[in-house]
């Protein structure tokens, strides 16, 4: 079966509005493109000037098909204790036992030690960026080709999503792009917080932690979000992961 891949951008005076992607099959096109325009047009953000919907065709032997990262929930009180949570589950559950086998004992401790500071001041240099920091954990370094813009992941959808769905679901989007930034080659784990002013939930998400949803990562009406994928260059090359980020036909098979 022949499926197709659509993406939608909207934008008001060259500033981003909204945006989705589906890949769905051939007579599902017609309809989800509509529910694409209605998000578009509806947007709290205000009326699109630009609306740009491109639809290509996918082979079925091109997609790699997923399963679903396992989910588990953590609550907190403040955002705060949100962040830290976030920090210590990256450093202690994907980060320490990917960099044990790497380095001499003392070199790790210096690297646990400055991580989470380290981490906590590269999330507010992803604030402005429309993609994610593809940070590399071996050397320090930012890999990414166009800093201000960083790196997106895309090609990607739940496999029989619902046909039509106007309206954004954070949740629903965030574990399928979150399954597969974790297969991506050389990826360690990743670290998300919506940029939406109305949405505090964030998350941390690898293959061996899954999808850790963290219900309140930032205040309320606070529109700074962003997104690290923290990568390892011992394991892969950054050009073979971001070709996979971005080029990758991907389905993930969610549990409902
Ligand atoms: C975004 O706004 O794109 C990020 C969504 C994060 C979703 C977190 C969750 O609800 O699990």
């Amino acid at each position: 079966m022949d499926y197709y891949s659509l993406k939608m951008r909207a934008s008001q005076r060259d500033q981003h509005i909204s945006g989705a992607e589906r890949i769905v099959p051939k007579e599902s096109v017609e309809n989800v493109c509509q529910a694409m325009v209605r998000r578009a047009m509806t947007h709290s953000k205000g009326d699109p000037d630009f609306i740009n919907v491109k639809i290509e065709k996918v082979s079925a032997e091109d997609i790699q098909l997923l399963k679903a990262l396992p989910v588990t929930r953590v609550d907190v009180e403040t955002a705060e204790e949100g962040l830290k949570k976030a920090f210590s589950l990256l450093r202690n559950d994907a980060v320490k036992s990917v960099m044990a086998s790497e380095v001499t004992p003392s070199e790790l401790a210096c690297f646990l030690d400055d991580f989470e500071t380290n981490l906590s001041n590269l999330l507010k240099e992803t604030f402005p960026m429309r993609g994610a920091m593809l940070y590399d954990i071996a050397t320090g370094k930012r890999l990414e080709p166009d800093k201000r813009r960083g790196v997106r992941a895309t090609y990607m959808d739940a496999l029989h999503s619902s046909e039509v769905d106007g309206k954004k679901n954070h949740f629903n989007e965030a574990i399928v792009l979150a399954t597969k930034v974790a297969n991506a080659p050389g990826m360690v784990a990743e670290i998300c917080i919506s940029d939406d002013p109305n949405y505090v939930t964030g998350y941390v998400a690898s293959q061996k932690m899954g999808y850790v949803r963290i219900m309140k990562m930032k205040e309320m009406n606070d529109e700074n979000g962003g997104r690290i994928f923290l990568f390892d260059s011992r394991k892969a090359s950054a050009e073979e992961c971001i070709q996979y980020l971005q080029e990758k036909k991907v389905l993930v098979e969610v549990n409902d």
